[in-house]
């Protein structure tokens, strides 16, 4: 009820009275009362005019299970939500709730995460209030060599709300986003699978938001988007919105996927993010570097260059790719 409440007050330009939210939930005054006391107790600043109703003042960026709820479509993925303070990394709490059972499309939230997690056991920065750190399990019925699909999926998926907020950024392929050359956001998909079919898919997603500064040995290759936005004049960075529009942009590139089971139907807005696309990159496997031109990806999600004349296509998990001037 909180989450319904919290939307038509935000969705009212005025105020809304005791008897009308009454008449829209179905339920009496005191129960109104007692949700907009607790929305108060959450952050919100309600202010309760006699005679006119209830207007919301002020919305911080909170990020709760009523917040993000209220901002994503009924039975969409991510309207099952579960927010945690600290957890040692959202990828492992959504495992264990996948494990017992958690639903397709269940989204994992926490403030701060004390162990996150890169790729190859690599430490993912996540402080407290600072990020959005999350992960979404999806039980898809696909193939498991099709799960780190996923990723590129998710990649345009954040690429795609950052653009709606008026951010560009790049993909720096296969898992991170870029802006100005600086990672804003990590994606790690994570499966559990038998020989022929997925049990369940995470797709954990790290973003960067309102930190100021960040661990020495990251500090030259990390950004967030407060940094980011600093110097224009951009409203504000809601993580509930941007979550939101991850989710709704997710969900329509998952379904199609589904449908195609392939990547074409990306490519060409992929290759256009892509920040590696026709330039000059190094791959860097175990000890070995070998440099070539990026020609973009294939509709399996592999990185496609062409080395000593030779075309390769390149899995994710095998390389890593630099730029021969640096990070991207
Ligand atoms: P990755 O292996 O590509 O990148 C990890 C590397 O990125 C680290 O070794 C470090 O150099 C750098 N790094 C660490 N923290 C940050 C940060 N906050 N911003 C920028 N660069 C950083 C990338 O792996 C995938 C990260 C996924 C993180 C999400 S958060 C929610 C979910 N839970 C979890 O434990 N992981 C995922």
């Amino acid at each position: 009820m909180k989450e319904k409440i919290l939307k038509a007050l935000r969705e009212c330009d005025g105020y809304l009275s005791g008897q009308q939210l009454c008449e829209l939930l179905g339920v009496s005054r005191t129960a109104v009362w007692k949700a907009i006391h607790r929305l108060s107790d959450e952050g919100y600043a309600i202010e309760a005019v006699n005679k006119k109703g209830y207007r919301l003042v002020k919305q911080p960026d909170i990020l709760s299970e009523t917040e993000i709820a209220s901002r994503i479509r009924p039975g969409g993925l991510g309207s099952i939500v579960r927010c945690y303070d600290t957890v040692t990394s959202t990828n492992d709490e959504a495992r264990l709730l996948a494990e017992h059972g958690a639903a397709h499309g269940t989204l994992v939230v926490a403030q701060c995460q004390s162990r996150g997690k890169g790729r190859r056991l690599r430490a993912w920065d996540s402080p407290k209030g600072q990020g959005i750190w999350m992960s979404l399990i999806l039980k898809p019925d696909l193939p498991p060599e099709k799960a780190s699909m996923m990723t590129l999926l998710a990649a345009m998926a954040v690429a795609d709300a950052l653009e709606a907020e008026n951010i560009s950024c790049q993909i720096k392929w296969p898992n991170d986003i870029v802006i100005d050359g600086r990672k804003v956001c990590g994606i790690l998909t994570e499966m559990s699978a038998q020989p022929e079919m997925i049990n369940y898919i995470v797709v954990g997603i790290g973003i960067n938001v309102h930190n100021r500064e960040f661990p020495e040995e990251i500090a030259k290759v990390a950004v967030s988007l407060d940094m980011a936005i600093g110097a224009k004049n951009h409203s504000p960075i809601r993580r509930s919105l941007l979550i939101a529009g991850i989710m709704e942009a997710f969900e329509r590139y998952y379904e199609r996927f589904l449908k195609e089971q392939k990547l074409g139907f990306i490519q060409a807005d992929y290759h256009q993010r892509l920040v590696s696309f026709n330039q000059e990159v190094y791959l860097i496997e175990k000890d070995q570097v070998r440099s070539g031109k990026c020609l973009g990806i294939d509709d399996t999600g592999c990185l496609v260059a062409v080395i000593d004349g030779r075309e390769e296509h390149i899995m994710s998990g095998e390389v890593s790719v630099r730029g021969v001037l640096g990070y991207v």
